[in-house]
């Protein structure tokens, strides 16, 4: 074993890293008493492209897929190898980024920064993106390895590193456009019956308000939510205002991802509360939503805010305002979906996640176990050593389509 691993994994050393007394701070070096003894030292970035086919097509407002080319990102430091995955599709649909520009930003940009000096803390990786506009899903990526590559590192699971509180966290399903009605309530009675705690259903014009009529006729008490990913306009509020007749938790994006005035004035003709998704791409974007009462509920991705340190901000300042917060979803392979876990461990997250079951999206996934959820509609906070999860080497290799290597110089 080398020495900084030595070091790190000496019980005295590991508290002075991390304090988890720190409790409500917004950012991970707050939670970080000292800057490392010694600096971590990154060997390698590796990045693949690995292709997944989803159990069944899904479809929202802008476009249908089948499959996921899921982007794996690990960086390693003395023998020990972080997981992350940039979220973004292949195509700029949920929002500009796609797996071409992230591999182009992560190795032209990004990993050069971490491979030419050692990291000496979480703040130093933050200070190094920071110079670069845009493009959080790459950001994210790396970050979400680096972060899985210091709790390995400092001997803990990803959620206490994060201080996260919960050992079970409530999940949804978030449920596609389908060819018909029928198609749909066989789908919201089978995810019931799994015991899932939410239903989401993804609407645009033409597939809104009958479905949800529908849908609440057969089920009168469930916690249900539709998202829009930006299908409609404010001209849109009067029918918009009809989905006010069915106690609807939340009506996610309904406007463009970029119209924080168009969501207020929405927001005060309906009497569902909004809660915005595309639109809050970082801490200032969610303050000033807030501010602006562009919503009443955030969802947050890791990968749309560009990784943990903003994800932590925006859940404190939700945290400080009573507003409450979920944990978004992207179609994520397990790895991607550990580190969901590990955030929506958060004491903000009071809503039911879109962090669903692998077995909801993949025939086989990229970890084990899988992620399960229980019959209590619960998924389980791992304790074991950061992500939680075993990454099925062999499985990824099988399914990989591209592999790019970067070193130091
Ligand atoms: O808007 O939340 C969204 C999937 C891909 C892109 C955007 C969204 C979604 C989902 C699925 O709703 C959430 C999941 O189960 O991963
Ligand atoms: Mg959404």
């Amino acid at each position: 074993m080398s020495i900084l691993l030595q070091h790190l994994l000496h019980e005295e050393n590991r508290c002075a890293i991390f304090s988890r007394a720190m409790q409500q701070s917004s950012k991970i070096s707050d939670r970080q008493e000292k800057e490392f003894a010694s600096a971590i030292r990154i060997d390698g970035v590796e990045i693949r492209l690995v292709r997944l086919s989803l159990v069944e097509p899904f479809e929202t407002s802008f476009g249908k897929i089948d499959s996921r080319l899921v982007f794996l990102v690990s960086v390693n430091a003395a023998g020990i190898r972080g997981w992350g995955e940039v979220v973004a599709g292949e195509e700029p649909l949920y929002s500009y980024e796609t797996v071409g520009t992230a591999l182009h930003v992560i190795k032209n940009f990004l990993a050069p920064t971490l491979l030419n000096d050692p990291l000496t803390s979480h703040d130093d990786l933050a200070q190094r993106f920071a110079p670069f506009r845009g493009h959080n899903m790459a950001k994210a990526g790396l970050e979400l390895a680096f972060m899985d590559l210091l709790a390995k590192l400092t001997g803990q699971s990803l959620a206490a590193l994060v201080n996260g509180e919960r050992k079970r966290i409530a999940v949804g399903v978030s449920l596609g456009i389908q060819p018909t009605i029928a198609e749909l309530l066989k789908r919201v009675d089978l995810y019931l019956g799994l015991g899932y705690q939410r239903i989401k259903l993804k609407i645009k014009p033409g597939w809104d308000v009958d479905i949800v009529a529908a849908v609440r006729r057969l089920y009168p008490e469930i916690l249900l939510s539709v998202d829009a990913n930006s299908a409609y306009t404010l001209a849109d509020a009067e029918h918009l205002r009809k989905l006010d007749d069915f106690e609807l938790l939340m009506i996610e994006q309904p406007l463009h991802n970029d119209d924080l005035l168009d969501h207020a004035k929405l927001q005060k003709l309906l009497k569902t509360r909004l809660c915005l998704d595309e639109s809050i791409v970082g801490q200032r974007q969610a303050k000033a939503a807030l501010d602006l009462e562009s919503c009443r509920i955030i969802n947050i991705k890791i990968g749309r805010v560009g990784g943990y340190s903003e994800a932590l901000a925006i859940h404190d300042l939700c945290f400080a305002r009573g507003i409450p917060v979920w944990c978004g979803g992207m179609l994520e392979s397990g790895i991607g979906r550990a580190h969901n876990i590990a955030l929506a461990s958060l004491p903000g997250f009071t809503l039911p996640g879109d962090i669903s079951a692998s077995a909801r999206y993949f025939a086989r996934d990229l970890i084990s176990p899988e992620v399960t959820v229980a019959e209590d509609g619960t998924v389980a906070v791992p304790d074991a050593v950061g992500l939680g999860f075993d990454v099925d080497l062999p499985f990824i290799e099988s399914r990989t389509e591209t592999r790019i290597y970067l070193s130091r110089e």
